[in-house]
Order: C-alpha cells, then structure tokens, then sequence
C-alpha cells in the first residue's frame, strides 16, 4: 500500500516557531514517527511539504497510479483553496485531512475546510499524533477493501 503525505505553506516552520501552538517536533520530527507507523502498517510512505499552491496541485494530480491514499494538511490552504479542492475531485483519491491544532478552538475562518467534505475524515487537536491516527485510518479504510 502506497501513501502519499501533503504538508502545505509555513508546516517547515514546525518545531522553530510558536511552539506553544503547534508543539516543539520539527517536521522531520514527525516524518519519523509517521515513516514508523508505515513501516510497521507495510506502508510505502511519500512524505512531501510545499508553500505553493500550485506545487500542492500538481502533487495531487500525479497521485493517480502513484498513491493509493492520501493524507493531507493542507494548512492554511485548507481554508481558502477552491483550487486544491478542484484538484482533489478531479483525481477523487481517498484522503485523510489532517491538522496539528484544534482548527475549531481558533479564529472562525479556520472552521471552515474547503476539502473537509471529499475527505474520509477529518483528525484535528492532536498534534503529531493525529498523523498516526490518520494513517491508521486511512490504512483501515484501504484495506476494508
Ligand atoms: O493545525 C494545523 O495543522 C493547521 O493546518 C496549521 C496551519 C493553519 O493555517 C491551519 O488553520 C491549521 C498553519 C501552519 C503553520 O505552521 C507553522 C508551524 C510553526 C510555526 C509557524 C507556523
């Protein structure tokens, strides 16, 4: 089984900024841990981060062939981008949206994903954590067959 990971603009700040938000783990941190949960779930994991939209874009459309699930934190994009949801549907992969922080304890427009509702759910509040319970989820729901 084959998952790809999308982590969209400033996720390469992780670790280095505002650790009281988004806790202290580099994003080469949690790239560990999650490499070690696909390795134990016989996971081929392509883990990646942009700060371009049209570089996350382009990532989702080469999935088809490549990946056979998803597992997305499309940070701020999650809130504004029309076109990474076009991008979803038009390739209609089986994702997981992902966010480190409670998105619904913060500021109201981070309650609104524009994806949220083509995903198979949607893991929020957990910090590095909810990449594992992502993947598991993800690995469960390919599996199911
Ligand atoms: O909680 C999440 O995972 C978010 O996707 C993070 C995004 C935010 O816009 C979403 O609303 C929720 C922000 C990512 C910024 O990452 C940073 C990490 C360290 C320091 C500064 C920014």
């Amino acid at each position: 089984m084959r998952v790809t990971v999308l982590n969209g603009p400033n996720l390469n700040l992780l670790g280095t900024r505002e650790p009281e938000r988004y806790g202290k783990a580099t994003l080469a941190e949690v790239e560990s841990l999650v490499q070690v949960e696909a390795a134990q779930l016989g996971i081929e994991l392509d883990w990646r981060q942009s700060n371009h939209e049209g570089a996350l874009i382009d990532a989702i459309q080469a999935l088809p062939g490549r990946a056979d699930g998803l597992l997305l934190n499309a940070a701020g994009y999650t809130h504004t981008s029309v076109a990474i949801r076009d991008a979803l549907l038009a390739v209609r992969i089986p994702f997981v949206e992902v966010h480190l922080s409670n998105v619904y304890a913060r500021e109201e427009f981070r309650h609104r994903s524009l994806m949220a509702d083509l995903a198979i759910g949607v893991i929020a509040g957990f910090g590095p954590q909810g990449y594992l319970l992502g993947l598991r989820a993800l690995h469960s729901r390919l599996s199911d067959g």
